[in-house]
């Protein structure tokens, strides 16, 4: 009998207890010891066997980390049906988070019964494959092809009352999952009840699958296994029998495992735990956070305020006037609403976040009491460093004083107070409530104890949170003003806007970059090149004006209704802005280029390889600890397609030596721009990957 899974009887109950923390997951050991369980079982006299989890949860699915490798026997398909046809009665009794291949044993039971609180789902297509244990064939069966369709497209988890009215499972009660599995399995003995396999039961409903698979490729932007999982759910109603059905789900289940996205998202599911890990925190105490400061109640200090309030902590907003603290005060409780709104909160909640928790004022000595304070003020280091001349002279010692600069030098900010120790940089993206990346930025004398306390306020705010260092745009923006530098210059030399956005949402982006910009501002990016143009660019850099006579001419993109695109009251989206045209015309014009095709490939290939070859400079020169924290900042900050991983594990996929070649003929036009990062020459050099690099640090 294998450690993993505990055999004991209890009258004439055979009862399997899974004991492979944390989550029970379903890794071989745990697939062999339900195997002889089952058969020990069956071979020693008992009437039923109730299959449940030890620790916090029923199994929750497959184990990830076999996925690439060679499947050890028992497989799952093969042990769930096994389970399925056994003649004792089998009884799953489900609590914590039933996924995957964990509600597929559950299916292949005969009777399910679940505590209240339990989670139940197919989350497969989020990491790139389908459900591959008889689920698309099952759950249709139990609960009908709209309700399964509905789960196993989407991936969310239902909780068990869900469930029990879909008729997924046969009971919910409260109590120890080994007790009311036991209780439930005698019950189920005393009444005499069938043996009753899903397996047996009668195909689904048809539906129109095909109108509904281009539906579901669309909402995917690219990511195909969502719509491979519905045709599978397909074969469940038109298959000639169960098993027909299971062989398409395998056939089709392999296809996905094979795929690039799968190795994308799996890189996605395990880097997003990875981030926050630094092995310099282990055993690191945080400060204590109970009451935050923000300074600035604009959109980003109202965000940062939200998310503050959400999590529990007391806030003290710092505004210049009584009408801007008001004002400030407006834009949190219309964030507040929005979380009233989609459930979040409750009214009672809203009102003691807002009238308790929440303090407003105008002076500095409000914010004397404050554990951390946030200043979220004018993106000018004077104003920056008038801001933290007045908290060091009015915040408590041992405070953190936190910087929200999207660019700015933290080390030079930290200089002009008398504790540079306690100064971070604490980068939030806009909305600050919403989005889910925080960049913790460590200035060279940021104390151990306050890096950690970033990390433990990005917990506390459910963030994303990444490492970085200092340097101009840190980890995400840095790589941002490259990419779109490289998209700018496709511009001058004959691609449009409007192909470049095209291209890149064809790649997976939400939007182009283009419409991006619409959407953030185009005052930003003319502040960003004023800035850059003051501080003295290399004469070797390409610098194109046509953005800047857009902003003269006082058009910032959405919020003045017109940028690249023109956009109409009432209307998503905008439609191509006829201006712009003839603005980049002259700016070629200029320059004395002669505009050139461009493909749709080239322009792909173009832009990803300058943001893979900054990103590469970033991890090399240490700004990003390893090329999985610019993964994940590019993932959770810039919108980068979760199927593709991120612009590394894009990287590695499609080859390393590829892309540095790429670069080096990109580099006969312009070897100012396209310098290789020394780092990807080292790598395809040694053959080595930037995965190889993730592992290496681990
Ligand atoms: N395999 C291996 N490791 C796993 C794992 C899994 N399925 N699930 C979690 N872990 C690790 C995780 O990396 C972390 O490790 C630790 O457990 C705690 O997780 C045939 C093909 C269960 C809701 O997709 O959604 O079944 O970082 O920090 O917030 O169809 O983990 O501590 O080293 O996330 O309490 C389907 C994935 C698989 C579920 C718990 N199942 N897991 O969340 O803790 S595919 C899933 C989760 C499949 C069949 C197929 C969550 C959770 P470390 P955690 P949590």
């Amino acid at each position: 009998m294998s450690d993993a899974i505990r055999y004991e009887r209890v009258g004439d109950i055979a009862v399997l207890t899974a004991q492979n923390p944390p989550v029970n997951a379903l890794g071989v050991d745990v697939r062999k010891g339900l195997l002889s369980g089952i058969e020990r079982a069956e071979a020693d006299g008992a009437k039923a066997v109730l299959i449940y989890g030890d620790g916090r949860t029923y199994f929750a699915g497959a184990d990830i980390r076999e996925f690439g490798k060679p499947m050890l026997d028992p497989g799952l398909p093969d042990l769930g049906s096994r389970i399925e046809a056994s003649p004792l009665i089998v009884v799953s009794a489900m609590h914590g988070t039933a996924l995957g291949g964990g509600l597929e044993i559950a299916l292949c039971s005969h009777y399910r019964i679940a505590v209240p609180s339990a989670k139940m789902g197919l989350p497969e297509v989020n990491l790139g494959i389908l459900p591959g244990a008889g689920g698309t064939q099952r759950l249709p069966r139990v609960a009908g092809t709209e309700a399964a369709l509905d789960m196993i497209t989407s991936g969310r988890p239902i909780k068990a009352p869900e469930a029990l009215d879909k008729g997924i499972i046969d009971r919910v009660t409260e109590g120890e999952p080994r007790e009311i599995g036991l209780a439930y399995a005698q019950e189920l003995l005393d009444a005499g009840a069938a043996r009753r396999a899903v397996c047996d039961m009668p195909a689904p409903e048809m539906i129109d699958f095909d109108t509904r698979y281009d539906a579901v490729l669309k909402k995917g932007r690219g990511q195909i296994s969502p719509a491979t999982a519905l045709r599978s759910v397909q074969a469940a109603c038109e298959a000639d029998n169960f098993e027909a059905g299971l062989k398409r789900e395998r056939e089709l289940f392999m296809e996905l495992m094979n795929s690039d996205q799968r190795q994308g998202m799996v890189h996605a599911f395990f880097s997003e735990r990875a981030v926050s890990k630094l092995p310099e925190l282990k055993g690191v105490t945080p400060r204590t956070l109970a009451q935050i400061g923000v300074i600035g109640g604009g959109t980003m200090g109202a965000g940062i305020a939200t998310a503050a309030l959400l999590s529990g902590l007391k806030v003290t907003m710092l505004e210049m006037t009584d009408e801007a603290a008001a004002a400030a005060k407006g834009r949190i409780e219309g964030n507040l609403q929005g979380a009233l709104k989609r459930g979040k909160i409750s009214q009672d909640q809203f009102d003691i976040l807002t009238q308790q928790s929440l303090v407003l004022a105008t002076d500095y000595a409000a914010l004397a009491e404050a554990d951390l304070v946030i200043e979220a003020v004018f993106e000018d280091m004077s104003v920056k460093k008038t801001v933290f001349t007045q908290l060091d002279a009015v915040c408590k010692p041992g405070a953190i004083l936190a910087s929200n600069t999207s660019y700015l030098d933290v080390n030079e900010i930290a200089a002009c107070t008398s504790r540079p120790e306690d100064v971070i940089g604490l980068h939030f993206f806009s909305p600050a409530h919403i989005m889910k990346l925080l960049e913790v930025v460590v200035a060279d004398k940021t104390a151990i104890d306050v890096v950690a306390t970033g990390f433990a306020l990005g917990k506390m705010l459910n963030k994303i949170t990444v490492r970085a260092g200092v340097c101009d745009g840190f980890i995400g923006n840095r790589i941002l003003a490259t990419y779109r530098s490289c998209a700018d210059q496709m511009i001058l030399d004959g691609a449009s806007p409007y192909q470049i956005d095209a291209a890149m949402t064809k790649f997976g982006f939400a939007m182009g970059p283009y419409a991006v910009s619409d959407l953030a501002g185009l005052d930003i990016g003319w502040a960003s090149r004023k800035r850059k143009r003051a501080a003295g660019m290399d004469p070797r850099a390409r610098d194109s004006v046509y953005a800047d006579k857009l902003c003269e001419a006082g058009h910032f993109g959405q919020k003045t209704g017109k940028g690249y695109y023109v956009y109409e009251a009432g209307k998503r989206g905008g439609t191509p802005n006829p201006e712009v045209a003839a603005l980049i015309e002259a700016n070629r014009a200029e320059l004395g280029i002669t505009p050139r095709e461009f493909t749709d490939e080239e322009i792909t290939r173009r832009y990803m390889c300058a943001m893979v070859n900054e990103a590469a400079k970033v991890v090399g020169e240490g700004i990003a600890r390893r090329p999985l924290d610019v993964d994940m900042t590019l993932l959770f900050g810039y919108g980068f397609p979760r199927y593709h991983g991120g612009p590394l594990k894009w990287a590695d996929i499609q080859g390393l030596d590829g892309i540095l070649a790429d670069i080096k003929t990109y580099a006969q036009e312009d070897d100012y721009f396209w310098q290789p990062a020394p780092l990807l020459e080292q790598l395809v050099a040694e053959g080595r990957s930037f995965d190889d690099l993730n592992k290496g640090s681990n």
